[in-house]
């Protein structure tokens, strides 16, 4: 019996159209999907939407709809991207689905009885008008932020889920199950700054708002976004919190993984293993916390008609280059950037130059030599030895890749052995050996052994781009293999290639793939007002003041600026930091050239995590003001200042 292998992406907020970031989660998931099935494994992939909370029935009221029409209309949308992006799940669950609304209300009322849930209260201020909660620090002037009006001191009733109580059991889950948080670096942070510093008791309801699953035997509240989005993992695969859990549920729980982003590891890997503790469930065996995909020179924003979606490049592109791009743009953990330029840059420089044209030389020379006939005649020569050297260990290394979900790295294996081909047509000459009829025979072998090898990286290559795939082992006549199939060299007799191959990837004109874009998102940006209710919708939530006093602003001085080869929005900049010196990488090349800011003092996050752009290491950022129109300036101290001096 083959072995299962249950996997699940993070449920989509159902707030708004999901951008290519949120998608790309889909497409690294159904990748791994795809990959284990090829290796044997009994593959359950789940995705879905998280439909509940305060946010979407904010958002549901601005648009003029009820909460339930609302996300039923994203479900739809997001159910489309994944569609076409080729996402192939198994299970796609949606939290307003009336099994799973259900199963929340027993868990809850479960741990309620056993008393891993209180009844308690917290104190705050309350604004009557309003009906909100507020704590002293949100209150602007001590008053309501929202209305401005007089509030009073009030206690709200709450029920809340006692963590501490599981603390030590989940540290030692941590130590004895060294893999359980992939990248490693993200177990010490959860050790660090949650666990040792002592888990609070969580507030697991609401009643501030209406659109959340009520507590059945306290209806006035309902239940805490997050217990109830976590638990999908489980309510979509059949549990019941009364004993009666599916078969299905027995046999795929606990999920072997789950691929979520870095900025929602806490709630899977302390909150959720700790609800399932509780709930007497096994633990996840894996929870593999992605970066993310950043757009290069600057924010996504709606206003200015910019956001990248999957569906506008899978237009512009196919669905397998963005499958590709997104999927090679970020080593493991770490953020990535993507750009329409970069985009087309890597279908030029890899899908069409690498792998487009060795399929298309290898075919068009099997017509034009043998009426497309493909078979080994038996010539070997000591060049050979290499590529099938290459070709017979490319599953062993992608393979390897992907046991710790180095995707980039197990794409760079296969690509190797396309590259290695295209030298191997280079040092082979086949044009010279057609010139000689006694050689026929060698010639016949060198394309055996190219189309081989072609078929192997294409195999491999299904995971990652399945139409690809499929289409060039189309055009050679053939089928690709499961992985257990392709360590050995010669795994097919004969066949006959198409007389007209279907091109994979054709080179793009990057200009005019620009001009195209530039037009879409000006016509994009004609029809979206910019009217003070869409500014209002960018606002954020209210911080606390300790929230702003994490930020380290200081005055740097340009010591030295020059662009990015790689990029034309960046600029990489040589900053005076009182003694430090940083380089720091910036979107703003559009908008000022190097000359423009070299001498200039400008005001710079100095604790940001370092990223990486372009393969530069950022170390802060650059603070700039921006208009509606997308108009850039930096931020300047008014008098001369030294460089170092801290911003409060
Ligand atoms: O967090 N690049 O939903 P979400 C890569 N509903 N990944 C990104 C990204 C980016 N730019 N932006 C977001 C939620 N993500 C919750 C999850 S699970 C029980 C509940 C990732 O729609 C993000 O990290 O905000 C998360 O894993 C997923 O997209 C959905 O994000």
């Amino acid at each position: 019996m083959s072995k299962k292998f249950y996997l699940t992406t993070a449920i989509a907020y159902a707030s708004g159209k999901p951008h290519i970031g949120n998608t790309y989660e889909a497409i690294l998931s159904d990748s791994i999907a795809r990959f284990k099935k090829k290796q044997g494994y009994e593959v359950f992939l789940q995705t879905g939407t998280d439909e509940h909370g305060q946010k979407i029935e904010e958002k549901a009221k601005a648009a003029g709809k009820l909460p339930k029409e609302f996300v039923d209309d994203v479900a739809a949308e997001i159910k489309r991207l994944w569609d076409l992006v080729g996402v192939s799940y198994d299970k796609f669950i949606r939290t307003t689905d009336e099994d799973h609304e259900k199963q929340i209300q027993k868990i809850f009322e479960k741990l309620y009885k056993q008393g891993d849930i209180y009844k308690g209260a917290y104190e705050g201020w309350y604004c009557t008008p309003c009906e909100s909660f507020w704590t002293e620090s949100q209150l602007v002037d001590g008053k309501c932020p929202d209305c401005g009006r007089p509030v009073k001191k009030a206690q709200e009733e709450a029920y809340f889920f006692k963590m501490s109580k599981y603390a030590d059991r989940l540290m030692k889950y941590y130590d004895e199950h060294p893999d359980f948080i992939l990248p490693v670096s993200r177990k010490n942070e959860m050790v660090n700054n949650f666990l040792k510093p002592g888990l609070q008791d969580l507030c697991v309801s609401r009643s501030s708002f209406k659109w959340g699953i009520p507590v059945n035997f306290d209806p006035k509240h309902v239940v805490y976004v997050w217990l109830d989005a976590l638990s999908n993992y489980i309510t979509g695969v059949g549990y019941d919190a009364d004993g009666n859990s599916s078969e299905l549920f027995g046999k795929l729980w606990p999920a072997d993984l789950h691929v979520i982003g870095k900025d929602i590891i806490r709630f899977h890997t302390i909150y959720w293993p700790i609800f399932l503790m509780a709930l007497g469930l096994p633990l996840p065996k894996q929870v593999y916390g992605h970066g993310w995909l950043l757009q290069d020179g600057g924010k996504m924003s709606k206003s200015k008609g910019n956001v990248i979606y999957a569906d506008d490049l899978v237009e512009f592109f196919g669905r397998d280059a963005v499958r590709y791009y997104v999927l090679t743009a970020m080593p493991q953990g770490a953020d990535g950037l993507i750009s329409w330029e970069s985009v087309i840059e890597k279908v030029n420089a890899e899908l069409a130059h690498v792998l487009g044209t060795l399929v298309n030389r290898t075919v068009a020379m099997s017509n034009k030599y043998f009426g497309g006939k493909v078979e080994d005649k038996g010539v070997y020569e000591d060049v050979d030895e290499d590529l099938k050297k290459v070709a017979v260990s490319a599953c062993g290394k992608a393979c390897k890749c992907m046991e710790t979900y180095c995707v980039a790295d197990a794409l760079e294996e296969i690509f190797a052995l396309f590259r290695r081909a295209n030298k191997y047509i280079d040092e082979t000459t086949p044009w010279v050996l057609a010139k000689d009829e006694e050689k026929s025979a060698r010639l016949a072998t060198v394309l055996y052994n190219l189309t081989e090898s072609i078929m192997i990286g294409l195999s491999l290559l299904y995971p990652f781009m399945p139409s690809t795939a499929e289409k060039g082992a189309a055009n050679f006549g053939l089928s690709l293999r499961d992985f257990d199939k392709l360590g050995t060299f010669g795994g097919f007799r004969e066949t006959k290639v198409k007389e007209t191959p279907e091109i994979l990837f054709a080179r793009l004109d990057p200009k005019a793939v620009m001009d195209k874009v530039e037009a879409m998102h000006s016509a994009r940006a004609e029809v979206t007002p910019k009217t003070e209710e869409n500014k209002q919708k960018e606002s954020k939530p209210m911080i606390d003041i300790e929230d702003f006093e994490k930020v380290q602003l200081k005055v740097a001085k340009v010591l030295a600026c020059e662009k990015v080869e790689k990029s034309n929005k960046l600029l990489k900049l040589t900053l005076k930091v009182g003694e430090e010196t940083r380089t720091v990488v910036s979107g703003i090349a559009k908008h000022y050239s190097p000359e423009d800011l070299i001498g200039k003092k400008l005001v710079i996050v100095a604790n940001l995590k370092p990223a990486k752009l372009c393969g530069i290491e950022s170390q802060g950022m650059i603070v700039c003001a921006e208009n509606t129109e997308g108009k850039i300036a930096f931020l300047s101290p008014e008098k001369d200042i030294e460089d170092g001096s801290e911003i409060f």
